[in-house]
Formats: C-alpha cells, structure tokens, sequence
C-alpha cells in the first residue's frame, strides 16, 4: 500500500547516503555536490538532516565521533530511521585538520563499532584535499577518493554497484529505529519536522554549477586544491615546462588536429620573455572522441612570470593524480640542462609524482637531424628524464598541420583509454577506484 509521500511505482530506486564526519561544512559541501543543488544543506545542525533529488537521500549525520557528544544514541537512531533499511553508500568526510591516518582509522572503526564491520564494503573515505592522499592510500586503498565535483558520479557507481548495507539491530533494538520511523512519517505528513531540518521529500534538483557549491560553503577557502578533473568524461592534459619550449604551440597542434578551423588560439609567439603568464585551460572533442581540457600554463621557475605560486595553485585545480595527463614540453634542439631536473621541481610544485603520467613532448621535430631514439640517446640528461616518465615520449612539429601527430601522441597517454572508464566500478572491493 502506498501512502502519500511514497514515490510512484515506476520510480527508479533512490539511492540512500549517509554522510558521517567531524566538520559540518565539509559534510554540507558533500551533500550539496551529490544532490547538485546549492541550496541543499545551508544549514549548521547538531542533528540528522536529511535531504533528497530524484536520484539521491543524503543523510548528513552531526559529528559523533566526538567524546563530549549528549544525545549520542538518539542520533544513531534517528540517523537509523532515517536510512532504513540501511545506506547505499557510508561516506566518511575527512576535514585536513582530521586527515592523519590514527584519526581517520579512529572515526572507521567507530563505524564498524556502531554498525558493524561489514560497513566498510560500503564505505568511502573522502578527503577535504589532496595533501594527505598518498600516505593514507597505502592504509585505506581505493576507499579513499578526493572530494571534487565528481562526486555524484563516484557516488552513483558506488550505490548501482553493490547491494544496499542491511542494519543488524546489533546496538539498537530494530523496534525503537522503527518506532522512530513511524513519528518522522507522522510529522513529515503532518507537514513540519520538529527534529530534522532537512526537506525530505522536496525535489532538490535544481540546475546549478556545483563547483560553487564547495566555495560557498567554505568560505575560509579549504578547498583550494580541489580537483577539476573527470567530472562525467572530462579529462585533462596539462602543459608544462620551461619558457618558450612549445607548450602554447602544442596545446595548438592538439586543438586544431580534426578541426582545423579553430581561431580560439592559445598565444604563441617566439620570444625571450614568457608569452604565457596565467593558466588558460580550453575545451576540446573532436580528435579524443570525448571532452578533453587543456590547460596551458605558464614557465613555473621564471622570475618573469609574477605569482607563479598562484599560478602552480591553479594548476593544481586540473592536475590531479589519475584525472590528467602532462605534457612535459622540451624543445629538441635546446636541451640546456636547466631542464635536467625538471621532473622533481615540478612535482615538488605540484605535490604528486606526476612523473606516472607524463608523456616528454619534443617539439621542433623539423629541426632534428637525427632519428628520436639516436638522439635521446645522445643525450644523457634527456635520456634520463624520459626514463623517470616512464619511458614516454613524443614528437611534435608544430608547424605542421597532420593530425597523425596528435593522434599517435593520444595512443600514448597513461589512463586515456580508460577515461570512459574513469570510475571503473572494482568487483572485488565493490567500490570504485579513482
Ligand atoms: N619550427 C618550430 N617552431 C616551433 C615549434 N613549436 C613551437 N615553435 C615556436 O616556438 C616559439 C615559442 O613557442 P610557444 O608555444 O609560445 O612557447 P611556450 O612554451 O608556450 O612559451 P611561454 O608561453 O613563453 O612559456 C613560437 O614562435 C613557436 O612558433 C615546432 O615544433 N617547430
Ligand atoms: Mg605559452
């Protein structure tokens, strides 16, 4: 029997995430993100609120990990009430002033400790920023991702992937969870809520850029460092290296390859003073078959180039582990040395070994005498960056107009081919890897 509120029968089955965490403005900034909506949790509650879209129910929990909490078991049964018969998906938000790993096992296990151990299939771990990711990697796997603004999509595989968590009644009596069901449904009905301030039920799909959604609730800007990155199918390829090397040139080549009547050029000129001095990122399709940003950006170590730590933080913005690729710009016939230990300069800016996803992009292939490898050989320091990438590399006449350049150079991309399957769904951890 249906009542009232109930969806209709042809509904799709909406997906039921609870949001746990010590800082409610992350939790906020989550929950906004997931339901797309900026006008979704506003509000700074000490209780369970509750909101929802067509898709999802987010049920965004006060921080009980917190000793000093009162009302303890009455959140957790109401949190309980409201997720019947149990999350979709748990997602642990980790704040960067909570990010060490004892915190975050500590906020895990009191997880498991509540309601059981098998949570943790069903678990993510979403980091406020990169800066802790890689040590607690090792620990967590691929349960931890980085909040961005693909994390309705992250959800979404998460929640069609694995089947519903199921509470054990283990801690709480299953008739008391239901019994405080039974009063939300009468007061939602009745049309007020006296204990959540959420709006349940209200259809909280509204079109809006999301990305605002984390800057407005998080005005103290802690989300500098958060990813742009594969949002649905969008990836990035991000230019760097030394002035006047052709990157502004390459980002061309790959811009026009397919679509030769592009006139929204990156500039290029030849010059002893840095052309680019701000990141410009421009969208691309035709010759990847799917959206590809590219971000041009300028010579980080240029005493030319002013605020280049600015520019390095809104490089960072699309230079994400796992969610682009770099093109390290080297000109062919200038190998000066300076460049020799340009990988770990860079990485030492962006803070990622970003050495696992670059491809070395020789340009003034027109100027070359010799045959690529022969001459990477001849050449101790350039061999050597090209090992620490992997052995990638690539050759661009920029004064060319052949798109076979740019179409071998995308064969050679680290993760391209795996952009549509950006969040492989992982049948063994029933999650996803980012
Ligand atoms: N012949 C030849 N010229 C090239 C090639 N690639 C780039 N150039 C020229 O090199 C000069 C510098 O290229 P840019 O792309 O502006 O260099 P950049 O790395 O963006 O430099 P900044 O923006 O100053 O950091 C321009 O005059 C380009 O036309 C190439 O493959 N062959
Ligand atoms: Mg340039």
């Amino acid at each position: 029997m249906s009542s009232k509120g109930d969806p209709p029968p042809y509904a799709p089955k909406k997906f039921i995430v609870a949001l746990f965490g010590k800082r409610v403005q992350l939790k906020n900034a989550i929950g906004k993100m997931i339901l797309h909506s900026d006008s979704a949790f506003n509000e700074v509650s000490n209780n369970v609120v509750v909101e929802t879209n067509e898709r999802f129910k987010v049920v965004n929990t006060p921080d009980f990990f917190n000793d000093d909490c009162l009302n303890l078991d009455q959140i957790i049964i109401d949190f309980m009430a409201h997720s019947l018969p149990g999350p979709d998906l748990f997602i642990l938000a980790i704040d960067s002033e909570n990010s060490q790993e004892e915190k975050v096992k500590a906020q895990v296990i009191k997880l498991q400790e509540t309601f059981g151990e098998n949570i943790t299939a069903h678990l993510l771990i979403m980091l406020q920023d990169i800066e802790h990711y890689f040590s607690l990697k090792q620990r967590f796997g691929n349960r931890l991702v980085v909040a961005g603004e693909y994390v309705e999509k992250v959800c979404l595989n998460c929640c069609s992937d694995t089947p519903s968590f199921q509470y054990d009644f283990r801690n709480y009596s299953e008739d008391v969870v239901m019994r405080r069901k039974a009063t939300f449904e009468k007061t939602r009905h009745a049309g007020h809520s006296p204990y959540h301030h959420g709006r349940e039920g209200a259809n909280t799909m509204i079109p809006s850029t999301s990305r605002d959604s984390f800057a407005a609730a998080a005005p103290e800007h802690h989300f500098g460092n958060r990813a742009w990155g594969a949002s649905d199918d969008i990836f990035n390829i991000v230019l760097l290296g030394l002035t006047g090397t052709g990157k502004s040139a390459s980002a061309n080549t790959i811009l026009t390859a397919g679509n030769s009547n592009s006139r929204d050029l990156f500039k290029s000129e030849a010059s002893s003073i840095p052309i680019t001095t701000q990141c410009v990122v421009k969208e691309v399709e035709k010759p990847f078959g799917t959206r590809v940003r590219l971000v041009d950006t300028p010579d980080f170590f240029n005493n030319e180039v002013k605020d280049s730590q600015a520019q390095v933080d809104e490089c960072k913005k699309y230079c994400q582990p796992g969610q682009c690729a770099v093109l390290l710009v080297l000109q062919a016939g200038r190998f000066t040395g300076s460049e020799k230990e340009i990988v770990q300069r860079l990485e030492d800016k962006l803070g990622w070994k970003i050495r696992d996803s670059t491809i070395v992009l020789l340009t003034h292939k027109d100027d070359l005498k010799e045959s690529p490898p022969g001459f990477i050989n001849a050449h101790d320091d350039l061999r050597s960056i090209v090992q620490q990438c992997g052995g990638r590399y690539h050759l661009f006449n920029n004064n060319s107009k052949k798109s076979k350049q740019v179409l071998e150079l995308i064969e050679k991309i680290p993760h391209f081919k795996n952009i549509h399957s950006m969040f492989v769904k992982n049948k063994d951890a029933g999650c996803c890897v980012l």
